[in-house]
């Protein structure tokens, strides 16, 4: 966990070195590719949940440049990460293969092993000039999976020098990570700014009070910043000419920095926002329902340049779909997502994980917890940088929903209690996803269906829980700081 501190000092260093750009012309900038590949845009929020975009109709946030790159490109209602955590999303979005695939680069402060190619390396070698700012494949360690150098290539300090230097006749290939709106926030500036927490739609799983209001709107705060740096990118595109031949995706690593979202299976952990924009080929206007999961983006980043996907790659390129004029359900066989999630934060006895899967349909999410006996969102005896139950990043809205634990005792259970070995939520009548169904005779076939279907995805792709019942996950080391304690017994306080 980065101290909020430290973590506020690097965000506000890195929106001083973008401010500014978008009056700077590119001088002397690359032609596009004789080949007619296109160059590509991959812009990255941290911890941003759907529906947290104008485009989707979110009342009180402002995002003008996601709304352009969906209005004028395509705009998914169904993408999903690979896994609610910063780390396994991103190794899983560089090589388009499951978590449960890459061995330590599956868990937060892993190591993403050099056996599994990333899609920049393999542009690299293409021919790509290939670069990223900002946060790349973080947080962990790069060099003990045998990697020299980072995965998402080589480092610049700003998107205008990068440019700056792309080669003539090369395209070039680029990730801006943002730190927003990653947690810590300044608190109240979101109401500061002018927003009315009274148009926050407060999700169901949150309390509404002030305090838990004036947290979304400093959420919101964070995801406008980082959609005016997009825009400002984009200025420096338009003016070096290559805007209609750029491949402009707009999404996030996980879900919103709030419990049960964030590090959780549940959509406000996985459903992320999406939109891609490239005139050249892709015509605009249209919103996509089908069901893509981030690891779809590798496969199709590397058939753009011409490349086929490494054999171990699980996930599908969206370039058919992107390349047609349809809306709505464009391939049918996208009607699912399966994500997962092993260790977060270091945030149970001898760092245990919270083992789970899920399969998201369109009618229902269903969930399988490996071990129900362990606490989902940190153990209550463990004190760590962000409180008792460590796998939620300390918040107002946290501290609301602890606060309250005798007279709501239903939201709390929810957020922090442990949970059953199955879960099933019918997505239409309970969006919220509150309601386990698991245990209702009335849904027994359905349950054994996605049970059944989830089953054979996992086995399908070598997922050790269900291949050989070995978890290798809670051995493997934690390459970040692990300040905790734990408490006596008969200490905690929950
Ligand atoms: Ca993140």
């Amino acid at each position: 966990m980065m101290h909020g501190r430290r973590r506020e000092i690097r965000k506000a260093r890195w929106a001083a070195l973008i401010i500014g750009l978008s009056s700077v012309l590119v001088a002397d900038a690359a032609v596009a590719d004789s080949s007619g590949r296109p160059n590509i845009l991959f812009c990255l929020a941290d911890d941003q949940s759907y529906p947290h975009a104008g485009a989707y109709g979110e009342p009180v946030i402002k995002t003008p440049v996601f709304d352009r790159i969906a209005r004028e490109g395509v705009l998914f209602t169904q993408a999903y990460c690979a896994a609610p955590s910063c780390t396994p999303s991103r190794s899983a979005i560089l090589t388009g293969r499951d978590i449960w695939r890459l061995g330590e680069g599956g868990q937060l402060f892993g190591t993403l092993p050099a056996e599994h190619p990333v899609y920049p390396e393999l542009l690299g070698r293409a021919g790509y000039h290939v670069g990223f700012m900002g946060k790349g494949w973080a947080p962990g360690n790069v060099t003990a999976g045998g990697r020299a150098s980072e995965p998402t290539g080589q480092r610049f300090k700003s998107f205008q020098e990068f440019i700056g230097k792309a080669p003539a006749g090369k395209p070039w290939c680029f990730w801006f990570g943002s730190s927003d709106p990653h947690r810590g926030y300044q608190k109240g500036s979101g109401v500061k700014s002018g927003m009315d927490p009274a148009m926050v739609r407060v999700p169901d799983i949150f309390p509404d009070t002030p305090e838990v209001r004036s947290d979304i709107c400093d959420y919101f705060f964070e995801i406008q910043r980082f959609d005016r740096q997009v825009g400002e990118m984009l200025d420096l595109i338009h003016q070096a000419g290559q805007l209609d031949n750029t491949l402009v995706v707009i999404t996030s690593d996980n879900g919103m920095p709030f419990p049960r979202a964030k590090a959780n299976l549940y959509d406000l952990g996985t459903r992320m926002p999406l939109a891609i924009r490239w005139p050249a080929r892709v015509p605009g206007g249209r919103k996509v329902d089908d069901f893509v999961n981030l690891t779809d983006l590798a496969p199709t980043f590397l058939e753009v340049a011409g490349l086929k996907p490494p054999h171990e790659t699980t996930g599908r390129s969206l370039l058919a779909l992107l390349e047609t004029t349809a809306s709505g359900v464009v391939e049918p066989d996208r009607d699912a997502v399966y994500t997962g999630r092993e260790r977060h934060a270091w945030c149970r006895i001898d760092g245990k994980g919270y083992p789970a899967r899920m399969i998201r349909t369109r009618d229902f999410l269903y969930i399988r917890n490996y071990e129900p006996d362990r606490w989902p969102a940190g153990d209550p005896r463990m004190v760590t940088n962000e409180g008792l139950y460590g796998d939620i990043d300390a918040s107002p809205t946290k501290d609301v929903i602890l606060a309250r634990k005798d007279s709501d005792p239903r939201l709390f259970d929810l957020a922090f209690g442990k949970r059953p070995r199955e879960e099933l939520y019918d997505c239409r009548n309970d969006p919220g996803q509150l309601r386990n169904l698991a245990a209702d005779p009335a849904h027994r076939k359905t349950l054994r269906e996605l049970s059944s279907r989830l089953t054979t995805h996992l086995k399908a792709t070598g997922d050790p829980r269900e291949t050989t019942g070995e978890a290798p996950w809670d051995a493997w080391k934690y390459h970040g700081r692990n300040n905790w304690q734990i408490l006596p017994e008969g200490q905690s306080t929950n």
